[in-house]
């Protein structure tokens, strides 16, 4: 076995308990009158990284690899939003509010949607996550047990929130983490630097890091 260039060290690569897990890469992140713009931040930031995850998914596509993706969204009549989550700060728009894609982070609703670049295909999972961890009140947890995933790698936004949250979850649970470090953004490069960093400090104590290309290589020759 040869592992996947990584730090703080390489990954040690078991192809066929690999899947791939794009998280939250929603128009309500990336768009102009979405979530994350309704929250004051500089979407441009996410769209850059679409061709990186984009080029992520095709080869995991091409290696027969499971490719999960997950979006934050909440039922239409906010019974899985806390007060806690929808009360804060003094957005232009709350999550569940009328918005130019549709009600903000409602399940079904235009803008909450996967960016067409990157949309599922056939019989790839989607998994709708009411939290910023993709285990928390999701069935995530059972399909990887179902299809014998013990090992993911992490792209999409933001890296400090949804998926930064979603690997200490998949940590915890005996997941081995490897984040690709271009396919993933955060509207605060600072925030996203320190998120890498603290991942793979202290000998991986979250997980690794890598680059795409290192993947794709390795997948490549699965
Ligand atoms: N605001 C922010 O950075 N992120 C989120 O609200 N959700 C995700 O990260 N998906």
């Amino acid at each position: 076995m040869v592992g996947i260039k990584a730090e703080p060290f390489a990954f040690p690569v078991k192809h066929d308990e690999l899947a791939l897990i794009v998280i939250d890469m929603q128009r309500d992140f990336a768009e102009p009158g979405g979530f994350g713009a309704s929250l004051g931040n500089d979407v441009s930031r996410i769209t850059r990284i679409v061709p990186d995850v984009k080029r992520l998914i095709q080869g995991f596509r091409n290696a027969g690899l499971p490719v999960i993706h997950t979006m934050e969204c909440h039922r239409p009549d906010l019974s899985d939003l806390p007060p806690a989550k929808r009360d804060r700060g003094n957005p232009s728009l709350r999550i569940g509010d009328e918005g130019p894609m549709g009600r903000i982070l409602i399940s079904g609703e235009p803008g909450t949607a996967i960016i067409p670049e990157l949309a599922p295909v056939k019989g790839e999972i989607v998994i709708e996550k009411p939290g910023k961890g993709a285990f928390y009140a999701t069935e995530l947890g059972a399909v990887l047990q179902q299809k014998g995933i013990s090992q993911l790698v992490f792209a999409g936004v933001t890296t400090e929130v949804c998926v930064q949250t979603t690997m200490r979850e998949a940590n915890d649970r005996g997941y081995e983490c490897l984040l690709a470090e271009e396919a993933t953004e955060s509207y605060f490069p600072e925030f996203k630097a320190a998120a890498v960093a603290m991942i793979r400090a202290q000998g991986a104590i979250v997980g690794w890091t890598a680059h795409v290309d290192d993947i794709l290589e390795s997948i490549a020759n699965a």
